[in-house]
């Protein structure tokens, strides 16, 4: 008789394990999402685990502990290299080996320096034969986030406008503009509640004094908002600074504009902003530093015009999320991005969903693998 457990192939073991990888999803930052699958020389899984939470155990020491003596002589599916330091939890490897298992099928090598590489090569000097690569765009892909904060140094940037049919992003700068409907309002409530931080604008905050918190979503985590404001223009009455016990408030200005700002800066700190001083003024040097001291794996770029056409042309944008709604605003509009600099034809991976009367339309700016 043929059972399901026979025409299991590694690949379907590491389908499983990207399964349960994403059940962390929204709780493992800065953390990865991982998932672990150990099948036994007979081809049974006996034991699989995910991270469920930052801080907390592994996804192979979970699924470890759920397989006990089954693991001896089976292998081990991981989407994320196992690794081989001392962190918030022990190092993996030492307890893959220490269970006696033979092999280990990890779809790619972790990019954090503390692993990147490390866990393999202590695996192989312990006798466990390691393969690697096995659905490594799926498993990238999972965790774009860690991987952009470990390769680029920076957060994966997402830029977000709404739209009208005629391409503006209002109907005159400054002005606020409401284009959405609930429906695609609410989708982007849903976004704001996975995302490490939000950020905008100084000019947004004037025009709209918006929230920034994720509304109508659960979100497990501190949603961190980020201000980028070089005139420290944020009045302390700004709504979103009464929003703190939300998460941080991290005001971005530099050294050149602080200069005579000290009393403005001050009462922004009395009322919980943190504000974080550039030397360059560049956005590029403030994802840095948010990556860096703050292990912001993602950021939704929220607008407004010159906060994202400042972004694009430091070209860190990483992904484009529109929403095109059917209004028309004429003459006088505030256009989406220099003329000709974009078009969303352009898009990698697009991917256009109706909401309501809007259409949504996102896509990657570059090759993701
Ligand atoms: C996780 N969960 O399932 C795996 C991780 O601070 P620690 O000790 O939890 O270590 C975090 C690092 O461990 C993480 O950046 C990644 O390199 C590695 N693997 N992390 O949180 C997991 N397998
Ligand atoms: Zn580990």
């Amino acid at each position: 008789m043929v059972t399901a457990q026979d025409v299991m192939t590694p690949s379907d073991y590491m389908a499983r394990a990207l399964f349960l990888a994403e059940r962390g999803r929204g709780r493992t930052s800065p953390n990865p999402l991982v998932g672990a699958v150990i099948v036994s020389p007979e081809g049974v899984v006996v034991g699989s685990g995910f991270h469920a939470r930052a801080g907390e155990a592994h996804a192979e020491v979970r699924a470890l502990d759920e397989a006990g003596a089954a693991a001896r002589g089976g292998t081990l599916y991981c989407t994320l290299e196992p690794c081989c330091h001392v962190g918030r939890t022990g190092p993996c490897v030492v307890r893959i080996v220490e269970a006696g298992v033979a092999r280990v099928v990890a779809a790619v090598e972790d990019p954090n320096p503390l692993v990147c590489g490390r866990g393999f090569a202590f695996l192989r000097a312990h006798g466990v034969e390691v393969e690697v690569g096995l659905q490594a765009a799926a498993a990238m892909r999972i965790n774009l986030p860690f991987f952009t904060r470990h390769r680029s140094q920076r957060p994966l940037v997402t830029l977000k406008a709404a739209l009208s049919a005629d391409g503006c992003v209002a109907a005159a700068p400054g002005q606020r503009t409401r284009l959405t409907s609930a429906a695609a309002n609410r989708h982007a409530h849903w976004v704001r509640a996975e995302v490490d931080a939000i950020a905008v604008g100084a000019g947004t905050i004037l025009a709209d004094d918006p929230l920034l918190t994720a509304r109508g979503a659960y979100r497990a985590q501190p949603l961190v908002r980020v201000i980028f404001d070089r005139r420290l223009r944020t009045p302390p009455t700004a709504r979103v600074l009464s929003t703190v016990d939300a998460g941080p408030v991290i005001i971005v200005t530099s050294a050149d504009q602080l200069a005579g700002r000290e009393s403005g800066r001050q009462a922004l700190e009395r009322r919980g902003a943190r504000v974080l001083v550039t030397r360059t003024g560049m956005i590029r040097e403030a994802l840095g530093r948010l990556a860096a001291d703050w292990q912001l794996g993602s950021l939704l770029l929220e607008g407004g015009a010159a906060i994202h056409a400042a972004a694009w042309e430091e070209g860190v944008v990483d992904i484009v999320r529109l929403y095109v709604t059917p209004h028309v605003i004429g003459a006088g509009g505030v256009a989406f991005l220099p003329a000709g600099s974009f078009w969303s034809g352009a898009l990698r991976q697009r991917r256009v969903e109706p909401l309501g009367p809007d259409v949504m339309i996102e896509g990657y700016v570059h090759r993701i693998d």
